[in-house]
Parts: structure tokens; C-alpha cells; sequence
């Protein structure tokens, strides 16, 4: 058993072989100009910056043996599985499905659907592709974790408090313990950043833990 001693609220316990890195949508349409995060009025270089850390941790959890798991947001390219609720929504300046400097925005197989090429997955490695903010709506990511007895979710990714925390609150309902990488987590605006990951942890870790990329390398090196 694996213990990140400096977590929060309290210390979280993981054994590798039971655990899965679940990247969240690092792909160009959110973290690069001209894609989806972009169309809807963001700023991407907080996303962008948070590149280096992700990859850091990555190569840690691949050199402790870990299962690794990305999930990309994208719709079929007729867009069957778009909601003309997600689709209409607002006054982005590109919609789903409409065509960018990357392509079509957030459907499967452009260039923008990408995840970032220094975050690549590798043989071996889940790529989930997910129609809504959580991973497992309407994917096969339940009956994947559970065919390889996996138990605890570490998380990174993007958005912080749209499919981050989505994805978490899913799998707690799924009976998943769930860590939520501090710096490996970003979102377009900082303070909701912070009330996430404050409220994650409340009440007694009523989502889950968060801790520092530090803190859990550390632990992956005991
Ligand atoms: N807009 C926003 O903050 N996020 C999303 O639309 N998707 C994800 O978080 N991946």
C-alpha cells in the first residue's frame, strides 16, 4: 500500500496495482488558441501551463507501473451524440461542430480533438472518449475499471470544476476513493479552482482527497 502522507483533508492509501491515473481532457480544443475553450471567451494559458506538471506525474506513475486512463471530450462527426442543449447553448464564437483553426471544434478525429503531444498516450494506456463533462457517461469506463479490479482514482486534467469534478462526483457514486492532483488541475478561472478543490475535501473528504504533484511523486518513490 502507497500512502500520500501530505494530502488533504487526510492521508490517502493506494496500492498501484489497484489504482488508475485518469487524465481529463488535456486536448488542444481546451489548453490551445482556436479551440473549444477558446470559443467560448476563455483564456487558454492558464491550461496551458499546467502542461509540465501533468507530464511529470505521468512519467512518475508509468515508471511505478501504473494503469494510466485519458479520456478526450468530442462528438461523432454527425454529431448524433451533441445534445442540441450543449450544442445551442450560449453564443460561443464557434460552435460544436463548426470549423476552426483546428478543425472541426470538439468533434472526434480533428485536430483539436488531440491530446497535447506532450501528454500522448502510449500502448498500453485507456483513451476514453466521453460525449459529456463526466467519464462515464455513456462510455465503457466503469466496466474498464472494474475488469482490471482498480478501486482508486488519481485525477488530473482539465477543467477543474466542469469535468474534473464531474468525473469525481461519478465515480464516488461508483464507490471510487479519489485524488484530485492539486497542481495537475486547472481551470479559466482561478477562484473556482479553489472552491473545488475546498469543496472536495470538506465534510470529511466528502469527495474525495486533494494533494500537491510533490506530495504524490513522493509517495510513488517509497
Ligand atoms: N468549459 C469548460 O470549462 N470545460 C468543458 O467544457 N469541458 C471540460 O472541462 N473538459
Amino acid at each position: 500500500m502507497t500512502t500520500v502522507l501530505d494530502a488533504k483533508p487526510f492521508p490517502f492509501h493506494f496500492a498501484i496495482g489497484s489504482a488508475a491515473l485518469v487524465i481529463i481532457d488535456m486536448q488542444r480544443d481546451f489548453v490551445e488558441p482556436g479551440g473549444f475553450g477558446a470559443s467560448l471567451g476563455n483564456d487558454v494559458t492558464r491550461l496551458q501551463a499546467i502542461v509540465p506538471t501533468v507530464q511529470a506525474v505521468l512519467a512518475a506513475w508509468r515508471a511505478a507501473g501504473g494503469f494510466v486512463v485519458h479520456t478526450r471530450e468530442g462528438h461523432a462527426p454527425d454529431l448524433h451524440d451533441c445534445p442540441p442543449a450543449k450544442r445551442l447553448r450560449g453564443a460561443p464564437s464557434l460552435r460544436i461542430g463548426d470549423v476552426g483553426p483546428m478543425g472541426r471544434v470538439l468533434v472526434v478525429g480533428e485536430p483539436g480533438h488531440a491530446i497535447v503531444t506532450a501528454l500522448a498516450p502510449i500502448d498500453g494506456e485507456l483513451v476514453i472518449d466521453k460525449p459529456g463533462k463526466g467519464a462515464f457517461y455513456a462510455t465503457g469506463l466503469q466496466n474498464a475499471l472494474q475488469a482490471r479490479g482498480i478501486k482508486q482514482l488519481v485525477l488530473m486534467g482539465v477543467t477543474t470544476e466542469v469535468c474534473v469534478q464531474t468525473t469525481m462526483r461519478e465515480a464516488n457514486d461508483r464507490g471510487y476513493d479519489c485524488l484530485l492532483v492539486e497542481d495537475g488541475t486547472e481551470s479559466y478561472f482561478p477562484e473556482f479552482k479553489a472552491a473545488t478543490l475546498a469543496m472536495i475535501t470538506a465534510q470529511g473528504a466528502i469527495v474525495g482527497w486533494t494533494a500537491s504533484a510533490a506530495a504524490l511523486m513522493a509517495a510513488l518513490r517509497t
